[in-house]
């Protein structure tokens, strides 16, 4: 665990930890300076499973334990540090797997109301991409009405979660050679659900006790996430909200309007938001609101759901994970409006100490204390004018104490893997080609996904940015999704702009050429998916190699925090990616079990786990991959070159 020395790098919200602190408000920054983690627990040693332990098996001291030493260290029933670290770390990959899939089940809930004709406020708004879909799950499309092809599409979507047996639809996804390998592995998944069932099972007391066999089903059980929940989640919400497009939007405290209605959406799951966009806009809300004497409604969102409604309609973010509390510290927040994941029970707390009204949505997630509004799928649009109006009505509540920062930062966002597709290729050829020639040919070194959370337990933000940076710097073309996508755009990463100042001369001759920024925001948590889909259409495209593996490329999450973070960066290693993680490492209890994710994991999926708390040693460490890959595919020399012709012209120009 590393000490952190500053509480965020982010003037925003360090502004308003002074706030709280004058105002005597309690946040999650000091809740975690009160609470220090659990040494045993944090490393991954201690097994609650049974009513005979909590067992603690916690890294030796003594480095020269023997063998037989290491063996008899164990818990009541015998389970070894391996075992339990083990079995610690896949109930992440349950949970996480469970969390994204139980969204990717919702969506695909409301999209079958609305093609059954059910609720008349969801429509089909990417009928390209259900038609594509319904190719890739085969189902007819004939001369058939959208309605019909999308209600069959739900229904193949809703079976994939309830599978027993077969395979996974997505999984035909991937590039064929990664098929075969998890085929060979064992490790293709059935059905969603069944997946995350086995791995609880398994995990029990007294069921799988070999570390190896528990990481074959805890990767069966991420790829379910990667090419099952998620993905489902953001194919279906692509078709029924749209595709993601390049978008201009803001980003932090600022946004929040002095005059105005604030209602914040927080959470995860966009059906509801995306009503809320739409409702805020509302004459008769609006109207209502200024009856209250506000100058109508501001939307802002938090979190992922904030990614989700910025990349559909520009819909301004507030900020990321850590920020939630302090949003409502501004003091100008009428409602919090949130829905699953991600939601701190200090926002509570906080809000008793203002005017601002916190709104639990789901009938899954309600807080002690806060106001509970039903969501209800049938009537969309009811739900969030009720919502809204509730807000309004708290407007005249608002104390004396406001101070919103005057702080926030332009981004442009809304790349999905079809928006790159075009930008490089061009409407007519759409494809990858581009950027391929251009990874070959050495402009553009590689690719880097950064992504996952805040922690309160590193420096807000400033990991994301300092890894960003570094590889940014040396033409790591960055994609990226979560807090980690709001973290580059408050530090001003997110505009074309940004190449000049912070690129490497090869990626910043391509971002201005084709006029995006060196780091692409592809949405909220579940679209890690479009970075499979991307990593899977630039190998499609050829001169790459022929697998995930093969690319130029590697993952990280140098903040993570969530269950959900583990989950993704497993199915990551085990689609072929290099994943670094950051801030602490839930299994270095079990240094055998370590090495299995972060060696083993490399000769059976050709990625592998590694941590590594410094951002830019962790950069380091992808770029150093990535030069490896650069030279297995015999293109670390093309790169020699351009870098070279650079340095002469720019010599050129300076004469
Ligand atoms: Ni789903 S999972 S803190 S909001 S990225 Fe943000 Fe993103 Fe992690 Fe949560
Ligand atoms: Fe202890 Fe074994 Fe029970 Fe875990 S399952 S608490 S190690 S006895």
């Amino acid at each position: 665990m590393v000490e952190k020395e500053i509480k965020s790098i982010d003037a925003a919200t360090n502004e308003m930890l002074e706030k709280a602190a004058q105002e005597k408000v309690r946040t999650v920054f000091d809740r975690a300076a009160q609470m220090k983690p659990c040494p045993i627990g944090g490393e991954g040693s201690c097994c609650s499973n049974c009513a005979m332990g909590p067992c603690r098996v916690p890294l030796a001291k003594n480095k020269t334990e023997t063998p037989e030493e290491h063996a008899l260290r164990t818990g009541v029933c015998g389970a070894t540090a391996e075992t339990i670290a083990a079995r610690n770390f896949a109930r992440k990959i349950a949970a996480g797997t469970a969390s994204h899939s139980d969204h990717g089940r919702r969506v695909v809930e409301a999209f079958k109301l609305m093609a059954e004709g059910k609720t008349k406020d969801f429509a089909i708004k990417d009928e390209q991409k259900l038609l594509k879909l319904a190719l890739d799950l085969g189902v007819e499309i004939g001369n058939r009405k959208n309605e019909e092809i999308a209600l069959d599409v739900a229904k193949v979507c809703e079976k994939e979660f309830g599978k027993q047996d077969g395979e996974l639809a997505f999984i035909k996804n991937a590039p064929v050679k990664r098929q075969e390998l998890w085929r060979k592995l064992g490790v293709v998944p059935r059905g969603i659900d069944r997946e995350v069932v086995e791995l609880m099972h398994r995990t029990h007391m007294g069921v799988d006790q070999d570390y190896k066999n528990i990481m074959l089903q805890g990767t069966r059980a991420a790829l379910a996430d990667g090419w099952g929940g998620s993905m489902i989640a953001t194919e279906i919400q692509d078709c029924m909200f749209g595709t993601p497009t390049p978008t201009l939007s803001e980003i932090n405290l600022g946004v929040l309007k002095e005059d105005m209605v604030n209602v914040i959406i927080h959470g995860h799951e966009p059906a509801l938001a995306e009503m809320l966009a739409v409702e805020s806009q509302d004459p008769e809300l609006i109207k209502y609101a200024e009856s209250k004497g506000a100058k109508g409604i501001n939307l802002a969102g938090m979190c992922c759901t904030a990614n989700e409604i910025m990349m559909r309609h520009g819909v301004p973010i507030v900020g990321n994970y850590l920020q939630q509390e302090l949003a409502i510290v501004t003091g100008a927040v009428e409602a919090m409006v949130v829905d699953v994941q991600c939601i701190m029970q200090g926002l509570q707390e906080v809000a008793r100490c203002f005017h601002t009204k916190l709104i639990t949505t789901d009938e899954r997630a309600k807080i002690t204390g806060a106001t509970h509004m039903q969501f209800d799928e049938h009537n969309p649009r009811e739900s969030a004018k009720a919502i809204i109006k509730a807000a309004v009505d708290n407007y005249p509540n608002r104390g004396k104490n406001v101070r919103i920062p005057n702080i926030k930062t332009p981004l442009i966002a809304g790349f999905s893997h079809e928006t790159i597709n075009y930008l490089l290729g061009g409407l007519f050829r759409a494809s990858y080609r581009p950027l391929n020639d251009n990874i070959i040919n050495g402009r553009i070194r590689g690719l880097a996904g950064v992504v996952g959370c805040n922690n309160a337990r590193t420096t807000h933000d400033g990991a994301h940015v300092a890894m960003i940076k570094e590889l940014i710097k040396n033409d790591v073309l960055v994609l990226s999704t979560g807090c980690g996508a709001m973290a580059a755009a408050k530090a001003g990463l997110m505009v074309p702009e940004a190449a000049k100042q912070f690129c490497g001369p090869g990626l910043a001759e391509i971002c201005e050429t084709v006029g995006i920024p060196p780091v692409l925001h592809m949405g909220a948590c579940v679209d890690n998916s479009r970075i499979l889909i991307a990593a899977t259409a630039v190998v499609k495209d050829g001169g790459l190699g022929d697998d995930i593996s093969d690319l130029p490329a590697a993952g990280a999450a140098p903040e993570w925090m969530s269950e959900k973070a583990i989950a993704i960066g497993q199915y990551f290693v085990a689609s072929g990616m290099y994943t670094v993680f950051g801030t602490t490492w839930p299994t270095l209890g079990s240094g055998e079990f370590t090495n299995h994710l972060f060696k083993d994991m490399e000769e059976m999926y050709g990625g592998k786990w590694d941590f590594q708390p410094d951002p830019v040693q962790a950069a380091k460490l992808m770029i150093e991959h990535i030069d490896k890959k650069r030279k297995a595919l015999g293109i670390d020399k093309s790169r020699e070159r351009v870098l070279y012709d650079m340095a002469m012209r720019r010599e050129l120009d300076a004469v």
